[in-house]
């Protein structure tokens, strides 16, 4: 299969809400691989960098306050679909329309406060991943689950 990855971040309000175990376990027992981890205050500068995409957007000065407001933890998670199915565990972007049993589903209310960051698309995910980490903060490493269910 092929190496797939994906930029994840849990923002200020799910590190400050004690989600940070929460969230990882929900990927981790999807069977991705995590092969970058930090944590991390992003300048407001970072933050407009990040959502650059956004910035015609009103909410985007609010939005980057907020991801500089406090420690972020980021992180790179691997596995075979991993950037859309990623998409699928965290939900809509609106936690009210975000389906139960998704990440902003169960655990988020305002769109404002919607918790965890993930990539949208195959060049996102690689422009975000540049963005956050350093090619030596990335480990390859092959997990004995992986050895079992992928053939
Ligand atoms: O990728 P995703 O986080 O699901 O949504 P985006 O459309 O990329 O927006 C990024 C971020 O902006 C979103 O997670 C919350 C915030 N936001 C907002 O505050 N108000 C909106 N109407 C739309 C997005
Ligand atoms: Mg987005």
């Amino acid at each position: 299969a092929e190496l797939e990855r994906t930029f994840i971040a849990i923002k200020p309000d799910g590190v400050q809400r004690g989600l940070i175990s929460e969230i990882i376990s929900r990927f981790e027992r999807k069977g991705f691989k995590l092969v970058a981890v930090k944590i991390v205050i992003p300048s407001k500068d970072f933050a407009q960098k990040h959502y650059h995409d956004l910035k015609e957007r009103p909410f985007f000065n609010g939005l980057c306050d907020f991801l500089s407001s406090g420690p972020v933890l980021a992180m790179v998670w691997e596995g075979e679909g991993v950037i859309k199915y990623g998409r699928k565990l965290i939900g809509a972007t609106d936690p009210q329309k975000s389906e139960p049993g998704t990440i902003r589903g169960d655990l988020a209310v305002v769109v404002g406060r919607n918790i965890i960051h993930g990539s949208d698309g195959p060049e996102t995910a690689k422009d975000e991943i540049n963005l956050w980490f350093k090619p030596e903060e990335l480990v390859n490493y092959t997990s004995n689950a992986e050895k079992l269910f992928l053939s």
